[in-house]
């Protein structure tokens, strides 16, 4: 087995005490040096001493992404701004951006996670890696960027977009690891189709892919439409950005890298902590890290975790695959629907292709969820009649799974929007 730092095959006893000695360290941290956590530290009756065993993560008091708005921009930061050499930021389509910030030691050790992320997929200094996430302030670009480098591949940084120009690149320069968003990969496949350029010209052997949700159809999909084994990558920016946790080639699960962070889950209502196995929203404290710490962030991702050992020798706590977000989940007519779930159904019927949207409107007082999915090109040329029954059966199949009436709409080939980044899979058009 392949890694990149020996901490990812430590032993459970010392990597506990490698957590539990960076926990204290950090929260000692936190209340001497960021008013916000002093205060919220004292609230929770809670001073430093009285960490003494991990399990006493739970006196902690939760952070929310509004805790960050509320401080916006730097009001987190626990080191002077000389000592940032790095900030990155959401989007903020939503209210203020939530901003990050990170030392010089901090970007070191996000490299050493994203490299770690790199080897998990099979990266080595022989490789040619593009990065074809957005670089910016999104971290998505520049974290791969980092990681890249310092494993000592070949970075193409590409960027997101100008699709034609990656594939040409991408076929030209030899690239073996295509890192980029899952809905991003199946654009660059449909557009290499277009280009009549097949795989097997190219390459390719891995991908590196999240920033968003995604099934385990679409990885089917992804990896014989480009050729390479898709490795599924997780992160946010407000905990680092790209490697907090990496897929192996067990493909079970992605190991969350905790000498950096200390992961739970809890009940999203009551606050509760879960045990193993059990689905919740998982909650990240930071460990490792000196310009921003987040104490119990809860990311609002749903998973769970898997403390069984993992046949490839690394000893770090797996997650499942985030099925959806506390913020996403859409309640029609009383039901919790997540896209995530639509998208499960869609990718099971032949003749439809993983580009869809789900809009959600209100008539009167009714919520009314229509999936727009594209069809293939022949299915698209059959009769009506074969249409009417493709819509029905989708119609039935998403009924009887997630027990909601749905209306759909059969698009044609290539009449959704394509993504560069993450895809826009949700238009709630009851909120305008
Ligand atoms: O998306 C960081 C990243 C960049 C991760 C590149 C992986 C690759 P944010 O923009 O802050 O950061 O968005 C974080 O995206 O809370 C999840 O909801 C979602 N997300 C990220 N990775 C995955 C994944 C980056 N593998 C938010 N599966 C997170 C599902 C994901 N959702």
């Amino acid at each position: 087995m392949q890694y990149f730092n020996p901490v990812e095959v430590l032993d459970r006893e010392e990597l506990e005490a490698l957590k539990l000695s960076r926990l204290k360290t950090t929260v000692a941290n936190l209340y001497d040096n960021v008013p916000f956590y002093r205060k919220k530290l004292k609230e929770a009756g809670c001073e430093p001493g009285d960490i003494k065993e991990l399990s006493d993560l739970e006196k902690l008091p939760f952070t929310t992404k509004d805790d960050l708005r509320d401080n916006y921009p730097f009001g987190l930061f626990a080191v002077p701004m000389r000592e940032i050499i790095r900030i990155h930021a959401s989007s903020g389509t939503t209210g203020k951006p939530t901003v990050v910030g990170y030392t010089a030691k901090d970007i070191q050790v996000w490299a050493d996670l994203v490299a770690r992320t790199i080897v998990a997929a099979m990266g080595t200094p022989d490789d040619v890696v593009q990065v074809a996430y957005g670089y910016g302030l999104f971290t998505g670009g520049l974290g791969l960027h980092y990681g890249a480098e310092l494993l000592g591949a070949t970075v193409v940084p590409m960027s997101g977009g100008n699709t034609k120009r990656q594939v040409r690149l991408m076929v030209d320069f030899g690239t073996t690891i295509l890192c980029c968003t899952p809905s991003y990969a199946l654009n660059i496949a449909e557009v290499m189709e277009e280009m009549q350029i097949s795989p097997k010209d190219t390459r390719l052997k891995s991908g590196i892919f999240g920033a968003e949700p995604w099934s385990e159809e679409m990885r089917k999909e992804i990896e014989e439409r480009l050729n390479l084994s898709a490795i599924d990558i997780y992160g946010l920016s407000e905990i680092i950005g790209p490697g907090v946790s990496i897929e192996c080639q067990e493909k079970a699960g992605a190991h969350i890298f905790e000498d950096s962070f200390i992961p739970e889950i809890i009940d999203p209502t009551t606050g509760r902590t879960l045990p193993p196995g059990q689905e919740g929203e998982l909650v990240l404290t930071n460990i490792n890290k000196e310009a921003l710490s987040l104490l119990r962030y809860r990311t609002r991702d749903i998973t769970h975790l898997d403390i069984s050992p993992c046949p490839c020798g690394r000893t770090h706590v797996r997650m499942g695959r985030v099925t959806g977000r506390t913020d996403d989940m859409l309640i029609i007519r009383g039901v919790n629907v997540f896209p995530s779930q639509i998208e499960m159904v869609i990718m099971q019927i032949p003749g439809l292709t993983p580009h869809y949207q789900i809009v959600v409107d209100r008539v009167g007082s009714l919520d009314i969820l229509e999936v727009q999915v594209e069809v293939t090109p022949d299915v698209f040329s059959d009769e009506i009649k074969k249409l009417e029954e493709l819509e029905r059966r989708i119609q039935d199949e998403v009924q009887s799974y997630l027990g909601v009436s749905v209306k759909v709409r059969l698009m044609e080939p290539k009449s959704i929007q394509r993504s560069e980044g993450k895809a826009l899979r949700v238009i709630d058009k009851r909120k305008i």
